[in-house]
């Protein structure tokens, strides 16, 4: 009995210290596959002086040279570094050791001697890597990793629609891949007139092409292959001439040092959709070029049928893919829908059809469909099986690119090692990494920063998590205790605390300056959630000071409709939006109920109005049904949706007014010409439906209701619903009415 307790008991202070120097491996980022922590926690000062021994290859390379900048080499130190790829004479002995994956490594860290053996050289260049970002407040934890990634290709497509990435942000993503083991950079900005029309045949000017060069180089340094996409299907002709511009095309690009290249089908319709085509022009490409050169990465390709509710898989296009090209050209996917987390059927589905492991487009934490928001959340809902069923997986980012490297630090973590991806954990580390000692304050924000709103995907993202169950009791109005409404408070003064913090904050202007607006929206709505609280204690006990601050909150309110309106006005979704999911539906309820019981109490009619909608959004065609409404003035809004719209016969988008509004006028495009025949716009008036003439002039996609049919007075319904016999496939551009 007591052998059994005392062994307990040292199996228990072993293991304390085993976990204390396994957190120790717990900065490095993605997550090791195996680390044995030494299990007295012993740890090395660092940097030290050491004997290298190395060849001299070895020593020259990015690997060996980023390792001999950090120690100090001497010949009669105590602690000597092993350093090789397999082979190498200087690590032979641990040649066991290293796992035979491509990019794998065996590190390991003793008092006398630490050795880094590579399988090949980004093996060796993560070995390296590894020890840097082991390294904790100048000590070293001994023990070992074993470690290699899940996946081959692991990185980030710049193919967002927006303000392209600037050079800076693009020399610190670099940088960024490289510490966290990424290998895969895409150049594919939409908005870059010489990566897609008009100029995607002419070489870049001189300037712009000396900053790829410097990308390219800079990318070779951090062990990440740049590539260059190009977007041509808008505009291409299946010619010989088109086929020779494009190659023209990759060859000036070659020029520049680039040594990746991909070909994007996607978002294009017509001529350039054709699967054969396509596929002719790619394995052209990659037989005349690719192979001709030896030096070139991989072709990647992204289809135009790029995710399954887009796939005709009757028509062809991605059987023909799979079958005629080239095997060894990747082929892009985003999963079940164009913004959709990848789970395990959906690859198998999209492997079988195109005969190869597809190589995924991630579309997170991308905001272009939703650019009033920061996506500053967790990366979770992926499958954690599917290491085996892709070849690659890219993150397609947000314009913001410092913002985006909380998602992408969790992608690099879960793409090399999806057994032991902990998303939570993953989020907190990413913070940490990112804003160091500002990093409570950046995760205070991020909390509060990361569901999308409603989107033309459907795409959604938990926000608000740690106060879920209150948030969600407050808004409902049930069980609120005064605790509750402290808690609350508590969280809402950290919110203000935390954006202040940031705003003054000197440690990465870069990020600083994405962030400014969303900050200063946060630190109005802190400030807004604490007065809101102190409206409903003064409500009883101090009627006097009421007024006040229910003055003073209005004048947030103001304030917060203010920003929303002045700053990030962009023409898709202007504005500046946090807090929507849970935090700001909880403090508006609180705050119309005080209202509502002071004026009930005293005969007043204060006003609780906040982000006030006149109207509501229904639909059954599931692509509208997701759309934001806005309003601003007498204007009411629906934001666009870049979706192909199926919209089936009888379906209809629907308007209700929450109180009776007039119509001045309505404009609406659907990315078509002559459809409006094929579409009723009614109104309901008293209890009656009134039909609206739909105008549109020829050749043209606008339509335009005549209001003529009103008359005088108001409506509460507004809808419009789809006549033919048949499914149509249109767009929804644009929604504009003024009442
Ligand atoms: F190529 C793709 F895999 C892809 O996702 N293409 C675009 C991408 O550039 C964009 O950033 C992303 C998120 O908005 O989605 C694609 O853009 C779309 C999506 C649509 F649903 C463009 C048109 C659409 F209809």
């Amino acid at each position: 009995m007591r052998m059994k307790a005392r062994t307990l008991f040292t199996l228990a202070l072993l293991w304390a210290s085993a976990t204390l120097s396994a957190q120790s491996f717990s900065d490095i980022n993605p997550t090791p596959q195996q680390i044995t922590a030494d299990k007295a926690g012993k740890t090395i000062a660092w940097p030290l002086e050491a004997r290298l021994s190395a060849s001299s290859k070895t020593l020259s390379s990015l690997a060996g040279q980023e390792l001999s900048q950090r120690v100090r080499h001497h010949a009669k130190a105590r602690t000597e570094i092993l350093l090789g790829i397999r082979g190498d004479k200087a690590i032979r002995r641990y040649t066991n050791k290293i796992p035979k994956h491509s990019e794998g490594y065996f590190l390991s860290i003793e008092p006398q001697r630490i050795v880094l053996a590579g399988h090949d050289e980004a093996g060796l260049r993560y070995a390296v890597r590894s020890l840097l970002e082991a390294e904790h407040e100048g000590q070293l934890p001994c023990g070992s990793i074993v470690d290699y990634p899940d996946v081959r290709w692991r990185g980030v497509v710049e193919g967002f629609y927006g303000t392209p990435w600037s050079h800076e942000a693009r020399l610190s993503q670099l940088r960024f891949y490289g510490r966290n083991k990424l290998n895969v950079y895409i150049y594919g900005p939409k908005d870059d007139p010489y990566h897609s029309v008009p100029n995607w045949r002419r070489p870049y000017p001189e300037v712009e092409g000396q900053q790829i060069r410097t990308l390219v180089e800079e990318a070779k340094r951090n062990g990440v292959t740049f590539y260059w996409a190009i977007h041509p299907g808008q505009d291409i002709k299946w010619t010989a001439e088109d086929r020779d511009l494009l190659l023209h095309k990759f060859e000036l690009m070659y020029q520049l040092g680039v040594r990746g290249f991909a070909v994007f089908f996607d978002d294009i319709s017509g001529e350039g959709t054709k699967a054969d085509k396509q596929a002719e022009l790619l394995n052209y490409i990659n037989r005349e070029f690719v192979h001709r050169k030896g030096d070139v990465a991989p072709l990647v390709m992204c289809p135009t049928e790029y995710n399954k509710s887009w796939s005709r898989i009757e028509k062809g296009y991605l059987p023909t893919l799979g079958r005629e090209l080239d095997p060894d050209i990747e082929i892009m996917w985003t999963g079940n829908r164009v913004v959709a987390c990848i789970d395990k059927p959906d690859m198998q589905w999209i492997n079988g059809h195109i005969k190869r492991r597809a190589y995924i487009w991630f579309n997170f934490p991308v905001s272009d469909f939703v650019r009033n928001h920061m996506l500053l959340g967790a990366t979770y809902g992926n499958s954690l099986e599917i290491a085996e069923d892709l070849s690659g997986f890219l993150s397609n980012p947000m314009e913001h690119a410092e913002a985006s490297k909380i998602a992408l630090y969790s992608i690099a973590d879960y793409i090399w090692n999806m057994k032991s991806y902990d998303s939570q954990r993953s989020w907190e580390r990413s913070i940490v990494s990112l804003a160091g000692a500002q990093s409570s304050a950046l995760r205070c924000l991020a909390e509060h920063s990361s569901d999308l709103g409603a989107n033309g995907h459907l795409f959604r993202r938990e926000e608000s998590s740690e106060l879920k169950d209150l948030l969600g009791r407050i808004e409902r109005g049930s069980e609120v205790s005064l605790n509750d409404l402290r808690t609350l408070g508590d969280e809402c003064l950290k919110l203000e605390r935390s954006a202040n913090i940031l705003l003054s904050s000197r440690d990465n202007p870069a990020l600083i300056a994405e962030l400014a607006p969303w900050l200063r929206m946060a630190r109005l709505i802190g400030r807004y959630g604490q007065e809101v609280i102190s409206l409903e204690a003064a409500r009883e006990a101090k009627p006097k000071a009421f007024a006040e601050i229910h003055a003073h909150i209005l004048s947030l309110l103001e304030q917060m409709y203010e920003i929303d309106s002045s700053e990030n006005q962009n023409p898709y979704q202007p504005g500046v939006r946090l807090a929507t999911l849970r935090l700001l539906p909880a403090l508006d309820a609180t705050f119309a109920r005080s209202v509502a019981a002071y004026n009930q109490a005293h005969g007043t009619q204060l006003s609780s109005a906040t982000r006030y909608l006149p109207c509501s959004l229904s639909s059954d065609v599931a692509q509208l049904s997701g759309l934001a409404l806005s309003s601003r003035g007498k204007q009411i809004t629906i934001s666009p949706s870049n979706e192909v719209i199926r919209w089936a016969s009888g379906a209809t988008l629907e308007l209700q007014a929450v109180e009776p509004l007039e119509l001045k006028s309505l404009e609406f495009d659907l990315g078509t010409k002559d459809i409006a025949p094929s579409f009723t716009l009614e109104v309901e008036q008293g209890g009656q439906w009134i039909a609206l003439p739909l105008m549109q002039r020829a050749g043209k996609t606008l339509l335009r209701a005549d209001i003529a049919p009103m008359k005088a007075g108001r409506w509460t319904r507004l809808r419009l619903r789809q006549t033919t016999a048949t499914e149509l496939q249109v767009y929804f551009k644009s929604w504009r009415l003024v009442h």
